[in-house]
């Protein structure tokens, strides 16, 4: 850089912002000296990702402040979304392609004597989510960047995320995820914006100075919450919205009394046992956990945000009578609805706002999000939990819901059934909060992920709030952001597209249409076959470096990543894999294609079932991959630590994506969409999005087997017997046999019994029901792949009609149907003059 000593101005702000390649270069030597305190010769490449990391935040806070600056115009609306889950995945790459700065960035570093993929590899990905829920969550926090809407992220710094799995002979072992150690160079602490968060004690009533007779909380223990920011930055537009994590610390470090009286444990133990609250992720899917400590999360992360967002209103200048003009807030699933009682006594409480107002304002305040069927998954807390924890809480909600009962008992006074369903408090026994209810009732908008899973929901676990509130339940199918899924995965499909229709098509993802006039250009079908087998190359190098298993990449790569559950059914899967192996051993002269199946996906600790499902695809692995009958034409993996950063290498590389879930249970899934979009054929159920997948790719590119939602409930409501199917159908006999008599199992025949009695006795998940339409459904893709002609164009469709299932496509529509905001433009404001 040439900076002359009379424009010290632009000295400093070149530094920082420059994209110049020297600049970059000199920004990273200046940021590995100053911030990592590095000599080049003794650096790690964590020292060089961490200054190149910060090369590149640099380059992102004219856009981030600017931002910031915009939530405090008093007219601007801000969307909140509450998660208790964001699972991000790593940021420089993602980062590098918004900011459009991927290729200065390649080459200085390259000038710097570095490889970019390496450093970008070095990243410890935030794994603050389980699965779907919180991917979905990161998603929508790129689209909503990137559509210009203004927005804030609030969530949990969990210290430790989402474990990381390791397989030891065949099963998962969890290993403590310790993605803050190297550091995290994305985050700013804002300890000036702490909240404090009160926990426990009483309620007591007091008149206040103008003589109204109120109640107020005497908390028995307060905690920080101290937030951390990272900027979440649209596709090439100036927003970046701030992703709000909040750590609980002690509000004092030491308990001075305790210390003073020669207590140092007692003193310090305090302070442990506030830290603990955003300690770590509970690892359970779709499983709610009745732990104490969980609330404790939920109500921290919530207050600490409703409190900072009173903060922020208050300095745009507007009064609280218009909360909910400044603030739209969704409400990701259940884990953060205790958000409604939170406002009611935030208003009513500390801001001395009469109960109807406050009511009115909460209502049109929040929305909420379901995003599961399943039973198990259904928050409530038990009344006393509940109540020594949150007592002025339980008071609010038990007012809530005398005041909600007293309205609907006019409207169905002779049907006591509908009135104890629909109330706040479960009282059929041992009383608890409902959780679903409270979001229900607390706020103006309910929404389903998928239309059929909307459609479930009307129909089943909210069919009396349906009734009672028809345009309450809404559906917004969900979406994924082509910039990580596509453009980043995918950087070859990406070119070869943009090569045909131009780069359009990465915001406005229903332009992928275009690519349909190329479907019969054979230049076109072979650079798309050869896109395909070179990130088949790339999938095969990993599994080999983390597996030890050579796989073939001719062969039909069939994938089913995704977190282990026994309704997703990778037992289906694993008894398709033994059918054809006892095929091919029947009869060696078999004709199919060969076919490598690839699993992936972590159980919930404490989900035996779903452990034991991985040490069967594992054994089955083992068997298979060492039979040299079969060498070639059948291989079975099991990725471990399937995460956001092994999945960029995962979809890209299948031929066939498996959405195997019995109907009705799989609310939407979002892996469906990222596998047609990287140009994968799909073999699954009408269930969640696949129905939606299915219509827009046309039924004939779209392998379809198994009962339909309603089938099951009928099936279901009959009476399911599985052994009606076991016993006529021989070949699946065979497959039970194989596995009872120990043969994957080193002679075992115990090992399997739970899984194998689960399913002859009970089979909750139908998998003997569908196992024959699945069977003759595989061999359909079989043939299907043995045309390449065809499957490259099935392939080609996949892509060209995946348009709606863009995360900014979802976005636009809870703008429009539920939080009623539009875009922002971000104008620059230069760092200098800001000075000025
Ligand atoms: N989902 O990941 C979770 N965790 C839950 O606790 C409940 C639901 C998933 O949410 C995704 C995003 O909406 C859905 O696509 C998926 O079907 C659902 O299982």
């Amino acid at each position: 850089m040439t900076a002359s000593m009379d424009q010290p101005h632009i000295q400093v702000e070149d530094d920082r912002t420059g994209l110049s390649i020297e600049t970059l270069r000199r920004a990273m030597a200046d940021n590995l000296f100053y911030i990592q305190g590095k000599w080049p010769e003794v650096a790690t490449r964590n020292d060089f990702y961490m200054a190149l990391a910060y090369t590149v935040r640099d380059r992102m806070l004219q856009r981030w402040l600017n931002s910031q600056r915009n939530y405090l115009r008093p007219e601007v609306r801000i969307v909140a979304y509450l998660s208790a889950e964001f699972l991000l995945g790593p940021h420089l790459g993602n980062n590098l392609i918004n900011l459009g700065i991927e290729d200065e960035v390649r080459q200085a570093v390259e000038e710097s004597g570095l490889n970019l993929q390496h450093l970008i590899a070095q990243e410890e990905e935030p794994g603050l989510g389980n699965g779907g829920l919180g991917r979905l969550a990161a998603c929508y926090m790129d689209s909503l960047a990137t559509l210009e809407i203004p927005a804030i992220g609030y969530g949990i710094r969990y210290e430790f995320g989402i474990f990381d799995q390791q397989i030891r002979d065949g099963w998962q072992v969890e290993v403590t995820d310790k993605w803050l150690q190297h550091g995290n160079p994305w985050e700013i602490a804002r300890p000036e914006a702490s909240v404090n968060v009160g926990f426990g004690g009483r309620t007591e009533g007091y008149t206040d100075s103008d003589g109204r007779y109120r109640m107020r909380w005497i908390p028995h223990q307060v905690i920080k919450g101290i937030p951390y920011d990272t900027a979440i930055l649209g596709y090439r537009v100036n927003t970046a919205n701030t992703l709000r994590l909040w750590t609980a610390e002690a509000v004092e470090s030491f308990n001075f009394q305790a210390f003073n009286v020669g207590d140092y444990y007692g003193a310090v133990n305090q302070k442990v046992t506030s830290e603990n609250i955003s300690k770590v992720l509970y690892p359970n899917d779709e499983q709610a956990q009745g732990k104490q400590l969980r609330l404790e999360q939920q109500y921290f992360f919530v207050s600490c945000a409703l409190q900072d967002m009173i903060r922020i209103h208050l300095t745009a200048g507007r009064t609280l009578d218009t909360f909910q003009e400044k603030f739209t807030v969704q409400l990701n699933d259940t884990h953060p609805s205790i958000g409604v009682a939170e406002l009611m006594r935030l208003l009513v409480d500390e801001h001395n706002i009469d109960w109807v107002t406050a009511w009115e304002i909460t209502q049109q305040t929040f929305a909420y999000t379901n995003h599961t069927l399943l039973p198990e998954a259904l928050e409530k807390w038990p009344l006393d939990l509940f109540g020594r924890l949150l007592p002025r809480h339980l008071e609010i909600i038990l007012e809530i819901n005398q005041r909600f009962l007293d309205k609907i008992r006019v409207q169905y006074f002779n049907d006591p059934g509908k009135l104890s369903r629909m109330s706040l408090i479960d009282e059929q026994g041992p009383r608890y909060v409902r959780m679903a209810n409270l979001a229900c009732v607390g706020g103006h908008a309910i929404n389903g992920v998928a239309a059929l899973h909307s459609d479930l929901l009307k129909q089943t676990v909210l069919k009396d709030f349906h009734e009672l509130w028809p345009d309450k339940i809404r559906n917004v199918t969900n979406g994924v952001t082509p910039r990580r899924w596509m453009v980043l995965s995918n950087p070859s499909l990406a070119l070869l597209i943009s090569d045909k229709i131009g780069t359009h098509w990465i915001r406005h993802l229903e332009e992928l249409r275009q690519l349909e006039n190329y479907l019969d250009d054979r230049g076109f079908q072979d650079a798309w076959r050869h896109v395909k087998q070179e990130r088949k190359a790339n999938l095969t190098r990993l599994i080999q470096e983390r597996c030890g298993v050579t796989l073939n990449p001719n062969s039909l790569f069939d994938v089913q990543v995704k977190r282990l559950h026994e309704y997703k059914r990778q037992h289906l899967n694993v008894l398709h894999i033994i059918t054809l192996y006892d095929r091919l051993r029947q009869n060696p002269n078999l004709e199919i294609a060969p076919r490598t199946f690839i699993f992936g996906g972590k159980a919930a600790p404490g989900y035996v079932m779903a452990k034991l499902i991985i040490k069967l695809i594992n054994s089955v692995a083992t068997v298979i991959n060492n039979d040299p009958a079969v060498q070639d034409r059948l291989k079975v993996v099991f990725l471990p630590d399937y995460n956001v950063t092994n999945s960029q290498r995962v979809y890209p590389a299948a031929d066939l994506s498996e959405q195997i879930s019995t109907a009705g249970l799989e609310a939407s899934g979002t892996g469906n969409m990222k596998f047609s979009m990287n140009g994968a054929l799909t073999i699954g159920t009408l269930d969640g999005a696949n129905v939606e997948i299915r219509e827009e790719v046309g039924a004939e590119n779209f392998f379809l087997f198994g009962l339909t939602a309603k089938e099951v409930i009928e099936l279901k409501t009959r009476g399911y017997n599985p052994w009606d199917y076991h016993n006529q159908n021989p070949e699946l006999q065979e497959v039970f046999n194989l596995i009872r008599s120990g043969f994957f199992s080193g002679g075992d025949p115990g090992l399997f019994e739970p899984l194998i009695a689960n399913l002859l006795q009970s089979d909750p998940y139908l998998l003997l029901a569908d196992y024959q339409a699945y069977i003759d459904c595989q061999a359909t893709v079989d043939q299907a792949y043995r045309n390449p002609d065809h499957w490259t164009r099935m392939s080609i469709l996949n892509v060209a009609r995946i348009g709606k299932f863009s995360s900014d496509r979802s976005i636009r529509e809870y703008c429009q149907q539920i939080w009623h905001t539009s875009p922002v433009h971000v104008e620059l404001k230069e760092y200098v003059q800001a000075q000025a």
